[in-house]
């Protein structure tokens, strides 16, 4: 019985400290942030942010977009370092790959290659 008991207290206490990590997610735009705005526009395209830090990114326009890495400057081309979707008037989180200081990943929409203002941005490691 007592066993049990302490399985119980396990189940417990992980489903309460899963609920501490899902209130860590910062949606609130306090942390790095990536603004869209109306007309497709990247609102603030070149940001800095911590190596491994969760950018919250905020579409405030009415299509879809995506925050799609770069092998380079205007090298069009998904790398895999991240591809995230945001929904039209949607928030999505990408969570930068670790680097060292200074490094610069640039990204850009594969929706709207030709059509976003600017047509790309740069994250910058702190
Ligand atoms: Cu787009």
């Amino acid at each position: 019985m007592p066993l049990r008991r302490f399985f119980i207290l396990f189940l417990v206490f992980s489903f309460l400290s899963c609920g501490e990590e899902e209130e860590a997610v910062d949606t609130t735009g306090e942390g790095p942030s990536l603004v869209i705005a109306s007309g497709s526009v990247f609102a603030t395209p070149d940001i800095s942010a911590a190596s491994g830090a969760t950018v919250t990114i905020i579409n405030n326009d009415d299509s879809p977009h995506t925050v799609t890495s770069e092998s380079a400057e205007s090298a069009f081309d998904e790398t895999g370092d991240f591809d995230v979707t945001v929904s039209s008037e949607g928030t999505a989180l990408l969570t930068l790959p670790e680097a060292p200081s200074g490094t610069v990943f640039f990204y850009y929409c594969r929706f709207h290659l030709d059509s976003m203002n600017p047509s790309s941005g740069t994250i910058t490691i702190e």
